[in-house]
Order: C-alpha cells, then sequence, then structure tokens
C-alpha cells in the first residue's frame, strides 16, 4: 500500500491532550446562519440549514444558488463576540472546539489571499478565524480548523473524475487552491491544533490520493505536532478512514458523526471524538426548530459519558445565528451540562475507557486509583451492582458520591453462582439522596487483600 498511513498510532503531547479533551464544541456558522433555513417564509423540505444552497423543487425561490452566493454582500455579524463564545464553552467544560472556516459554500472566514469569497469581500470585514483562534486559545480551550474540500464556489469543483481537458485543468487549479489554503490556514493561526476535514467523499477527491498523500506530508512538516483526522484522504484503492489493510488513515478516528461506536472492542485501540447535533441534524442555525426534538442537557450527559467509558471525546455543535449570536437553548444547554460537567470533573477528562463488565445503570470510567460509575438509570433497588473479575489485583474498597462526597455503603456480596469468574461489589444509594440529573458514584481502587469483607461474612 503506496498511499496508506503516514504515521502510527501517535503517543506524544498532543495526542495525550487529546484523549484528556473529554467535552468538545463543534460551532458552525458562516453565509447559511443569514437564512436561518428559511427564505421569505418558505423552507426547504429535508435539508440541513447549513445545505440551504442545494435548496430545488417548486418551494424554492428562482435563482436560488445565485440568491445565496451573493449573501456576502451583506454578511455582517455584528453580535459576534468570540470572547463571549469563548467564555461560554469554557464554562461548558469544553476542552477543544472546532470552527467552520471554509464550509461547502466556499466562504473562508478568514481572510484568504487564493480566493476572492471570503470575509474580506463582504462588510464585516473581520479575521473571524482569528477571533475565534485567539478568544478560545486565550481561555485554554484549543482551536481545531473544520475545512470542507468540496467547494459549491470554486469553478474548478467537480465531483467526478473527468476526461474533458479543461475541466480537468480546473481540477487542478482546484487542487492547488485547496493546498494554498490550507497553508495558509497553518502559518496564519500557529495555535491551531488540528484540521478537521470535511466533504471528503467525491469520486474526484478520492481519486486524488497521490496529491493529498503528497499534502498531508506537507501539512505535517509545516506544523509538526499537528492534529488530523481521519477523514482526509484514502488510499489508492478508495479506502476512506482505513486503508485497503484496515490501518487508520489519520491520528483519530473521525467517522462518529451523530451517531457512536457500540463498543469499545470495535475500536480496536484507536483514538476518536464523536461529534453531535443538539436537533436532528442541524449543524447550521435554524430559525424555527418547529417540533423537531431538540436534545436536553440530561442527553448530553449521557453521550458524554458513553463517549468517555469508550475512551472518546463528545463535541457538541452550535449554531449561532446569522448575527453572530448563540441561540438561547444552546446557551442553556450549555450552562447546564457545565454545571454539571463541573461537579464531576473527575470522571470526565482524566478518566477513560476501564476494563469491567458494562452495566445497565449507566457509563464506567476510570483513572486507575478510581472507578467512576455514572448512573443514568437509578435502581429500584437501591443497589448499584459491579461485577469484577474474582482475580482481580485492585478492588474496591470504598464509594461515596463524587459530587458532595457523601461516603457510601459498599459490600461485596456473593450472589451465589455457579462457576461464576466476578466478584460483585454492591453500592448502596442512601433512599433519602435526591437526584434529577444523572450522578456520580466513585469507587476507590485498593488491593484485593485490603477489599471490604463480603456481606456474609459481614452478618456472621
Ligand atoms: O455535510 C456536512 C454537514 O453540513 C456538517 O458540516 C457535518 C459536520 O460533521 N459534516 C458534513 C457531513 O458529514
Amino acid at each position: 500500500m503506496r498511499f496508506g498511513p503516514l504515521v502510527g498510532h501517535r503517543d506524544d503531547e498532543a495526542m495525550r491532550r487529546f484523549r484528556r479533551y473529554g467535552l468538545g464544541q463543534f460551532i458552525h456558522f458562516g453565509l447559511y446562519s443569514i437564512p436561518g433555513n428559511e427564505w421569505h417564509g418558505e423552507r426547504p423540505a429535508s435539508l440541513a440549514p447549513e445545505w440551504i444552497r442545494a435548496w430545488s423543487g417548486p418551494n424554492a425561490p428562482e435563482d436560488w444558488p445565485q440568491t445565496y452566493d451573493r449573501l456576502n454582500e451583506v454578511f455582517d455579524p455584528t453580535e459576534l463576540d468570540a470572547r463571549e463564545w469563548a467564555r461560554q464553552a469554557k464554562r461548558m467544560g469544553a476542552r477543544y472546539m472546532i470552527f467552520t472556516t471554509k464550509h461547502h459554500d466556499g466562504f473562508a472566514l478568514w481572510p484568504s489571499a487564493h480566493s476572492d469569497y471570503t470575509v474580506a469581500q463582504s462588510p464585516c470585514g473581520r479575521d473571524l478565524v482569528g477571533e475565534v483562534v485567539d478568544a478560545y486559545t486565550a481561555e485554554g480551550i484549543d482551536v481545531f480548523l473544520y475545512f470542507s474540500v468540496l467547494d459549491w464556489h470554486h469553478p474548478g469543483y467537480t465531483t467526478t473524475v473527468t476526461d474533458d481537458d479543461a475541466e480537468r485543468a480546473g481540477w487542478q487549479d482546484f487542487l492547488e487552491y485547496t493546498r494554498a489554503q490550507l497553508l495558509e490556514l497553518l502559518d496564519r493561526y500557529p495555535a491551531a491544533k488540528g484540521l478537521w476535514f470535511d466533504g471528503t467523499w467525491d469520486a474526484s477527491w478520492v481519486a486524488s490520493y497521490e496529491f493529498t498523500h503528497r499534502l498531508e506530508q506537507e501539512l505535517r512538516e509545516r506544523r509538526p505536532g499537528l492534529i488530523i483526522g481521519s477523514r482526509f484522504r484514502n488510499d489508492e484503492h478508495g479506502a476512506r478512514h482505513f486503508d485497503s489493510n484496515g490501518r487508520l488513515l489519520g491520528d483519530y478516528e473521525q467517522g462518529w458523526e451523530r451517531k457512536l461506536p457500540a463498543d469499545h472492542a470495535m475500536l480496536d485501540g484507536h483514538d476518536w471524538d464523536g461529534v453531535m447535533t443538539i436537533g436532528p441534524n442541524a449543524w447550521g442555525f435554524m430559525r424555527d426548530t418547529g417540533d423537531q426534538y431538540q436534545k436536553t442537557a440530561d442527553d448530553l450527559i449521557d453521550l458524554l459519558m458513553r463517549c468517555r467509558s469508550m475512551g472518546g471525546n463528545l463535541v457538541v455543535n452550535f449554531g449561532p445565528d446569522g448575527e453572530g449570536r448563540m441561540t438561547p437553548y444552546e446557551g442553556k444547554i450549555a450552562e447546564q451540562l457545565g454545571g454539571w460537567v463541573r461537579e464531576n470533573a473527575d470522571a470526565v477528562y482524566d478518566a477513560g475507557h476501564v476494563d469491567l463488565d458494562e452495566t445497565p445503570l449507566g457509563w464506567l470510567t476510570g483513572d486507575g486509583d478510581r472507578v467512576f460509575l455514572t448512573i443514568v438509570n437509578r435502581p429500584v433497588t437501591g443497589i448499584a451492582r459491579l461485577r469484577f473479575p474474582s482475580d482481580a489485583p485492585r478492588v474496591p474498597v470504598s464509594a461515596r458520591l463524587l459530587a458532595s462526597g457523601r461516603e457510601l455503603e459498599l459490600r461485596r456480596t456473593d450472589i451465589g453462582f455457579d462457576l461464576d469468574a466476578a466478584i460483585h461489589y454492591d453500592v448502596v444509594i442512601p433512599a433519602d439522596f435526591a437526584a434529577d440529573r444523572a450522578f456520580v458514584v466513585e469507587i476507590a481502587l485498593g488491593a484485593a487483600s485490603a477489599g471490604v469483607s463480603d456481606r456474609a461474612a459481614a452478618h456472621m
């Protein structure tokens, strides 16, 4: 495989930091934030709002793509305060964020020297990428630059592989423009920690594997330590994310979009993150979410801890309005999620997958000395039971509620299963403990010989 992975499994400081991000924020912001999924009271039947330029059919406005493309002439998000976004993200507990520098419409949120379709050709005139990178970096939040290869604006962009000489020349121009913009992003924003690619599925890009292989090498040389997900390029057989021999193409698995791995084993030791919308499939701003279900803070806590239990990060998406304001609902979610994460930080950031049987009560994370059980489904019995292998060198020795520190009764319970290779540990959840959200039980581990005596012995 000549065009397989350029790097193997990384364990440098940047990747160790990635593993401890825990929670991230995605922001989709661009020209599509202006219509917010509707135009003069009409809206497309079934498109994600940031795809509105692709609107067609009987209710699409006349000359819609041309109208959309001229939105740069009115793009002026005067309410956008990147420092306010960053402070909100900090309160939410995000340790990294991904910002759409250029989405599929091709409009660049930085004054790119390689395009005439950027913030510089709009009343905005500001370098929004620069503002975001500076504001988040100042809050200690790492920034990843989202970049869509797919580009509806560049005349040379084509979805297919073509034999036509003029189209081939156009595609070559497009490749050079893409390379120039990516190098420009790295040069302009040295604080950015990673590139987050999108729109890399068309046959034209897939067939450009020699170019993308060279370009990945160039990007890595230009910025040692840069993190690149698996969605950038494919091998010479068209295999994406993983090459034809099953090796990861990038530093982490980047295919978990609005879906999560079924279990830890299927990840095969790869780093990963899962990106998630708050609505069903809306990344950009939506003026009216109608009866579409909006995830609650409880949903996101559940998803966050599910990701952490499998060693991944959860990235929650936000779609500010055309003025650059966060929506009230998303603002509320950020505060609620942040409140929970603050109280339970030990279970979120430095804790990852633990090799214990899953439990229907919720999600397990651990940091070597402690196991954290995030209880999402509170047991009616008042007993949270965990299975440990009977030969485990380290076993539970004490338990408490992580948020308050309240000590909990812990018992070693032999339930008498024939040939059971597990020992059960029961944590008693006090009946007088009221919780209106998921809560975390912290279980300290100690040498097996120091473990609590079993229930039978305790009652003799
Ligand atoms: O088409 C895009 C979509 O608009 C959005 O940007 C998401 C974010 O991960 N990515 C694409 C589809 O994979």
